[in-house]
């Protein structure tokens, strides 16, 4: 999500006359790149270093049936040859196909009209999903709501996430006309395609607390294969706060899309930016076909569920602004050929899965084997302005 290929929408930008293709990227020299990268090491230890990658070789060709987006680390992964050879998109392609096994599997969780409006657009949009009297008990108890938050710092936006965890819904059983309706349990099955209960937060998106850009407001695409996240807003979202925005029809993997795709994986394996979740300049969507974003400025009690491997961003907030909603995301292993991911074998692993994340990205960043990416913000309403302590220049 936070890692993007930096190559410009120039270096991409096709020839008119070229509708359906988009160019090849200039070819470099697959040896000199890598002696290029080797030639700062000792050479005793660059001997070393080849011994090594021989030795991982298994691994990194495991790594190919994963969810691994990034093009760095893995020699496989990472090779431009391969990639110009279609490797990317082999995956891109496969993952694809098997989505959409599962998700006709999973049809009877949705009506014909949702998955209808999915197919045409990536995304479903349910406004007024809860009773009024369930969505007001829900949101007045998140107004008082103070518990354990972690934060994440993006450019000037700060995200805040309290995991809903048994003992939060414990805590706040006004959670649960959401996250038992059928509506929210199927649409957050079928657009992840896997019958697997979502990780859950309550969220915050402080956007524009420091004036400095959001990444998450470029258009980009997650990762290379369909992934799910849903937005339940608690509260009004206006068009001038950076509402989320969503590029209809960009989940499609149509020819332009996967020539596009095919293209960035080339560049990605070149340069210092290596990640997988690739951006989008907005001149580029009538080359692919795509209309401007739909903005979702919507009423509080509504519900979006996207494919987020279409392109999406958060709108830019002209000045500080403040959204609360329940935040869902879903993504096994592509490749799985199964509607229940293997996490689901041990329920109680499963409902307590980001705890668990947390208490792991705690203990390696503590040894330095991890930059820590969600700090502690500590007991806190979900809507508490961004503390000094962690950097708010205001
Ligand atoms: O918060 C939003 O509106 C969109 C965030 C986003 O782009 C993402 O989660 O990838």
């Amino acid at each position: 999500m936070t890692q993007y290929a930096a190559v410009s929408a120039s270096r991409l930008a096709p020839a008119p006359s070229t509708a359906n293709r988009w160019p090849e990227p200039a070819r470099t020299d697959d040896a000199a790149a890598r002696s290029r990268t080797t030639r700062v090491a000792a050479p005793g230890l660059s001997v070393l270093l080849r011994g090594l990658r021989w030795l991982l070789l298994p691994w990194y060709a495991g790594q190919v049936l994963t969810g691994r987006k990034v093009f760095s680390g893995n020699p496989i992964l990472g090779s431009e040859r391969l990639n110009r050879r279609g490797l990317h998109l082999w995956r891109v392609r496969l993952a694809g196909r098997l989505a959409a096994w599962r998700r006709k599997r999973l049809a009877h969780l949705v009506s014909p009209e949702d998955r209808a409006a999915f197919a045409r657009d990536g995304f479903v949009e349910v406004p007024e999903l809860l009773p009024p009297a369930a969505f007001e008990a829900l949101a007045q108890h998140l107004g008082t709501l103070v518990a354990e938050a972690r934060e994440m710092r993006e450019g000037g936006a700060v995200t805040r996430r309290i995991p809903v965890t048994p003992a939060l819904l414990r805590r706040v059983p006004e959670l649960r006309p959401l996250l038992d309706s059928p509506r929210w349990r199927g649409l957050t099955r079928y657009v992840g395609a896997f019958d697997t209960e979502p990780v859950t937060y309550v969220q915050a998106i402080l956007a524009n607390a420091s004036g400095e850009e959001d990444p998450q407001t470029q258009l980009h695409m997650d990762t290379f294969h369909p992934t799910m996240k849903a937005w339940f807003f608690l509260h009004p979202v206006p068009d001038s706060e950076g509402p989320l925005t969503y590029v209809a029809g960009s989940h499609t993997l149509g020819r332009r899309r996967l020539a596009w795709q095919r293209a960035r994986s080339v560049l990605a394996c070149r340069g210092p930016n290596k990640g997988g979740a690739f951006r989008l300049s907005a001149s580029a969507l009538p080359q692919l076909g795509w209309a401007p974003p739909r903005r979702f400025a919507v009423a509080g009690n509504t519900l979006v569920v996207a494919d987020t491997s279409g392109f999406h961003a958060r709108a830019a907030s002209p000045r500080p602004s403040l959204r609360v909603e329940i935040y869902a995301l879903s993504r096994p292993n592509p490749f799985l050929p199964v509607l229940r991911p293997p996490l689901d074998w041990f329920p109680v692993l499963a409902r307590r899965q980001v705890p668990l994340q947390y208490w792991l990205q705690d203990r390696l960043s503590r040894l330095g084997l991890m930059r820590p990416v969600w700090r502690k913000a500590g007991a806190i309403s979900p809507a508490a302005p961004v503390s000094r302590a962690f950097g708010d220049p205001g």
